[in-house]
């Protein structure tokens, strides 16, 4: 199950990367996410949490959300990241995450919380109706982050003001208190950052809780599931252009050809020289083959590990250790620091 490779001696320094349990992984998690979370651990120490404190703050069927934490955990590893040489745990079996977000709740300041777009986005009209979880979840994420002094932290374009935010609190705690206990966490980037739109609405980006299942290429997707998908995405009449520039308006258009170079490895315009002037019809096709060559393995190798749960809970058992054995010092240096008796 796990390939057992050791981390290089010289690494650039402590990464901590999240994802929530809230459903099938799909193509916008890889390619936006955990393919270069593969790359970046060659580079970095790195923490891979699975986030299920956080996916409660929207409701989620217990028995699911148990099924989807260990699918993510899953498809990590079948994507190609190694629980040996890093650490893959869940984020409820390191209690320190909870214990220090409670202490970030006592530094952030309300009017810091209130700025969050992530928090307007999700709670929608309702906001009387988020739970108060939703709206301190940038204190939890700072947690997260700061738990293990990480130094960098992979975010995408969606998530940057919640690191700006870790970064203000650890600065507002390391002033109030007249220490140095936290590093200020810088953002990594790796790889082009591809964002993935939803099949059916290039203006809306792929998710997890999009109630369309054709809204997505889902990690556990077979060939013909895929195929499906990728037929009925929605398109326009006219022929593929020969430039960047005449992808303008087009946002399906555009979509799919960003999701055909992202898995092959090559810039959209590399790939316009390939497919300009061709219909969607053709194009479908080849987009189709792509994704079953590269989902496909990762799907099987998926489906091995679901077939095996208590081997991946063992996994998971592995990780949470190594992970307490960093983030319990760190969270008894905060106690102290602000003032908790020690236990006796
Ligand atoms: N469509 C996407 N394109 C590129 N990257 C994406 N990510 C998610 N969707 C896309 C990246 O995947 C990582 C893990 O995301 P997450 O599960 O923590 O939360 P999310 O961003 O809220 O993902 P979803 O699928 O939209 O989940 P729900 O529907 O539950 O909110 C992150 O690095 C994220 O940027």
């Amino acid at each position: 199950m796990t390939s057992g490779s050791t981390p290089p001696a010289a690494l650039s320094g402590r990464i901590l990367s999240g994802i929530q349990p809230t459903g099938s992984l799909h193509l916008g998690n890889y390619l936006g996410a955990i393919r270069n979370w593969v790359a970046l651990q060659k580079e970095f120490e790195c923490l891979f949490c699975i986030v299920d404190l956080h996916a409660i703050t929207v409701w989620q069927d217990p028995k699911e959300l148990m099924r989807s934490t260990r699918e993510v955990a899953a498809g990590m590893i079948a994507a190609g990241i190694d629980p040996a040489a890093n650490a893959l745990f869940v984020q409820s079996h390191v209690p320190a995450h909870a214990q220090l977000a409670w202490v970030f709740n006592c530094i952030a300041r309300l009017g810091w919380l209130n700025r969050m777009t992530q928090f307007k986005d999700k709670a929608g009209k309702n906001r009387e109706n988020a739970s108060a979880g939703l709206y301190v979840y940038p204190n939890l994420m700072a947690a997260d982050i700061l738990v293990y002094k990480a130094t960098h932290v992979p975010v995408g374009e969606d998530q940057k003001q919640h690191l700006e935010l870790a970064r203000d609190i650890a600065q507002k705690f390391n002033n109030d208190y007249g220490v140095e206990v936290f590093p200020l966490p810088e953002p990594v980037i790796k790889g082009p950052g591809t964002r993935v739109m939803s099949l059916r609405d290039g203006s809306k980006k792929m998710s997890k809780s999009d109630p369309s299942d054709f809204s997505r290429l889902n990690m556990t997707d077979d060939a013909d599931a895929i195929a499906g998908k990728v037929r009925k995405a929605t398109t326009d009449p006219h022929p593929l252009p020969d430039s960047v520039a005449g992808l303008e308006g087009r946002a399906e258009a555009a979509n799919l050809l960003n999701i055909y170079a992202a898995l092959t490895d090559r810039t959209l315009e590399q790939v316009l020289a390939e497919v300009a002037g061709q219909q969607f019809s053709a194009f479908k096709g080849k987009l189709t083959d792509t994704a079953v060559s590269v989902l496909g393995p990762i799907n099987a190798e998926m489906k091995r590990l679901m077939s095996d749960p208590a081997e991946i809970d063992k996994v998971l058992a592995k990780g949470a250790a190594k992970a307490n054995a960093i983030a319990e010092p760190v969270l008894s240096e905060v106690y102290k620091t602000v003032g908790f008796l020690p236990r006796g």
